[in-house]
Formats: structure tokens, sequence, C-alpha cells
């Protein structure tokens, strides 16, 4: 495979940008070897400067549903654009942006444009300590968030890729409002809120919010379970704590209504990102509208943004999740998919005799070094992520191109036809055995 453009633009851009990347994830840090420069994407394919052509399961990390470049969005971003870029002043988009996603996820009464998932997230807990007057805050050892400071503590993603789940930066009174459960383990949940209490002289918590990714992506796909989520909901009732489901990722991926459609589970605030932005840089957060209606100018709890629900970027999003209200067919269409590609990855490993975890859930997975499960974040860590970096390799000379890190998901998309996938699968069949041939 030719990466000549490719190496000669590496060299070129880590002069200019650390590592040479605008973002971590993509710099092939944990799988060796320098990123590929893409120069276009279609469809379910992706196209780099040396001229190589890969069928792809990164999908921006998440926001292409559909595949790349697709004509609906296509074609709503061109309209806008002869309107002008960004008025730094309301719209109609947006308002018709806000009904859409509340009629399409019931428990947002009130919702709020940001830029990015960081941006959801940081503002979702503000949101949540201006509320209830509290400060701490739960996360689960392996989620990610975004890179605000007080989440990059046991952060999965890049985070825990790069093997700093804790950054340097991150000042210990910002940790000192981070409490860390474990995925999957009520009692860890119980026993930080008994601390806590004890901890205080009034013997009732201090604690905020519970921030949870109801599917894992960022560990690698880990699924929360019923009992566990519903229990979560319980205590956070109990407690005066504001359940926030982050659905950076798995909103509009997993279900129509995201993850709290499939768990049947109503989260106080809910954070978007990646599909509601149609490919450009859109966040959300949203939620009960009497602790919305705390976020300024309604009310006292600063959060603001420029180019927060600008014109281009609502209408690529608008148009993503219009096509989303009127085919409602799209996840059966990726159940197939994904379900196929499954299929035929679980036959390989049986027939290699290889007990790799495989987990999905809809249109995002992960296949984990690891043998037996990945429930937890204490047994996904457990994955051989050289044996992956190795994988990804095989992967990528045979044409397929998956996330260059273990710990993350990969998406399948509308577009990816029973070909992509069957060469996907056949890639994948000689990449694990050459892994056990080396
Ligand atoms: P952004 O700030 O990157 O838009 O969103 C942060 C975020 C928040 N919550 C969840 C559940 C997320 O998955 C993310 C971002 N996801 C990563 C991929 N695992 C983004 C890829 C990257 O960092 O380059």
């Amino acid at each position: 495979m030719k990466t000549f453009k490719s190496e000669s633009l590496f060299k070129e851009a880590v002069k200019y940008i650390p590592g040479g990347v605008n973002s971590p994830v993509r710099a092939f840090k944990s799988v060796g070897g320098n990123p590929l420069f893409i120069t276009k994407g279609e469809g379910s394919k992706i196209y780099d400067v040396d001229g190589n052509e890969f069928i792809e399961y990164i999908g921006s990390w998440g926001p292409h549903l559909f595949g790349h470049n697709p004509p609906f969005i296509k074609e709503a971003l061109l309209k806008a654009f002869e309107n002008g870029t960004s008025f730094g002043a309301p719209t109609e988009l947006e308002v018709k942006m806000a009904k859409l996603i509340s009629e399409l996820v019931p428990s947002i009464e009130m919702i709020r444009m940001v830029n990015s998932g960081t941006e959801a997230t940081m503002s979702a807990i503000r949101t949540a300590r201006g509320y209830t007057g509290k400060e701490k805050f739960i996360k689960f050892e392996g989620c990610y968030h975004g890179h605000a400071d007080y989440f990059l503590i046991k952060a999965g993603s890049g985070a825990l890729t790069l093997g700093i789940p804790t950054s340097p930066g991150v000042t210990k009174g910002n940790a000192a409002d981070t409490l860390l459960a474990d995925y999957n383990d009520i009692d860890s949940v119980k026993k930080l809120i008994l601390q806590n209490k004890s901890a205080n002289q009034t013997g009732r918590n201090d604690i905020a919010a519970v921030i949870i990714e109801p599917i894992a992506g960022n560990m690698g796909v880990v699924r929360a379970s019923n009992t566990f989520l519903t229990e979560l909901r319980e205590i956070c009732n109990e407690e005066n704590i504001v359940l926030i489901f982050d659905e950076v990722m798995t909103g509009f991926r997993v279900a129509r209504g995201g993850a709290q459609e499939i768990f049947n589970i109503i989260p106080d605030l809910t954070t978007f990102g990646k599909i509601i932005g149609g490919g450009l840089p859109v966040g959300a957060f949203g939620g009960k509208k009497e602790i919305m209606e705390m976020v300024a100018p309604s009310g006292p709890v600063y959060q603001a943004g420029t180019l927060s629900g600008n014109p281009l970027a609502m209408a690529a999003g608008f148009a993503a999740l219009t096509y989303i209200k009127d085919h409602p067919e799209v996840y059966t269409l990726l159940e197939e998919k994904s379900a196929y590609l499954e299929n035929g990855i679980k036959e390989n490993l049986k027939s290699l005799k290889k007990h790799y975890a495989f987990n999905r859930v809809g249109s995002m997975s992960t296949l984990f070094f690891v043998e037996g499960e990945a429930n937890n974040f204490k047994s996904a860590v457990k994955s051989d992520t050289a044996l992956y970096g190795k994988y990804f390799h095989e992967m990528l000379i045979r044409g397929i191109y998956l996330a260059p890190a273990q710990f993350e998901a990969a998406f399948i998309s509308t577009e990816h036809t029973k070909e992509d996938l069957d060469k996907t699968i056949k890639a994948n069949y000689q990449a694990v055995e050459a892994l056990t041939k080396k």
C-alpha cells in the first residue's frame, strides 16, 4: 500500500500541530505507524492522498449514520450557504431543530445547542450544579465525556488509548469534585454516596449529578445492564441527584430515541453530539424544563457560544434528523447490516478457535482482543492492545479502515453494502489468521 504522500504530509504536520493531528486518537499512536491523510469520503468509503480506497468504520467517530456526503445533507448545506454562514442572532431553524429533537426524544422538554460534545457535557454538569446547589458529580471509570478538566479522570477513548486517563493539567481542586464509580456496579455508586454523606456535617449528599454513557463506546462498546441503570435512576430520585445520559455517541445511533428508548429509562438531562450535526460541529444538552430554565438568560447558570446553533450546522443537523424522523426503517436496515457483520466475524472466530469478546448494540460494535467477556471497564482493559494494533494494520492493508485504537467503537452506516460487509468479513478472517501465524 503506497503511503508516501501521507508520510510526507505527516512530517510537515508534526512541525505545526501537536502530534500532527487535531485530535489525539487520529494519530495511530496505539496501533503504530503514522496516520493516513484523507482527501474524500463517499458513502461507506474514504480515500487518502496516495489514492488508497478503504471501506471505513469510523464514520468520523459517529456522525455519519448515512455514510459520507449523503446527498440530502449536502443539498441542505448548499441551500443554507446561499444565505450566509452565521448571524450571531436567532434563526427559525434553531426553533425547528429544538422542536424536532424534543419530538424524537420525549425526555427533552428544552434544549441548548453548543458546538461539541465536550461543551454539551460540561454545560450539563454546570447546570446540574446550579440547579441542585451541590458541587460533586459521579462519573464511571472508562467512560469518556469529552476533555473538560473534571472529566479527564480515569477517562476512556483517546485518554485511555494513550495511557493518560488522568491528564496532567487537571487541578486537584477539579479532581476533588469528581467521584469515580465502576461501570455496571451499583454498589460502587451506593458506596460513594454513603461516603459523601458521612463526610458532610449535614448528613445529606453533596452530589449534583451522575453522568454516564448508557451504552459505553469509549472503553470499546460495553452496554450497561438494565438493572444497573434502573437502580441508578432510583438512587438519583431518592438522593436528589441529576441523572445525565451522555448520548453524544448513542443519540440517534442505537435507536431513534437513543439508548434511553432502548432502556425505557428517562434521564433528567441528556447530552448529544455527532449525528445531530450531520457531520458539522454540533453538540446539545437538554432535558427537564425546570432544570434547563436555570440556563442563561432564563436563569443564572451562564453558558454561551459564538457559533452555537449556526445556520450551516443546523441545516446539516436538521436534514439528518428530519431524515431519521421520516425514515424510521433506517434502524431496521442498520440492525440487519450490523447483525450480518457480527455473525460473519463470530463465525470466523469460531473456525479460528479464538474466543475474543465481540460487543454490539445496534450499529456500534467492538472486537476486543481479550478472551471471554468485556462487560465492564476492568475486563475491557485486559484487551491486548498490541495485538489490536497488528489486527488494525492487517485490516488496513486489506482495504478496511477501523478505529486506530482498541477502546473505540466501529460504526456501520446505511451505505455499507453487502459487498462491503463480505469484504470486511473475509479480511477479518485473514487478519485474525495472520495474527496467529506471527
Ligand atoms: P467532542 O467534544 O469530541 O465532540 O465530544 C466528546 C464526547 C462526549 N461524550 C461521548 C460519549 C463521546 O464519545 C465524545 C467524543 N467521542 C470521541 C470518540 N470516542 C471523539 C473522537 C475524538 O476524540 O477525536
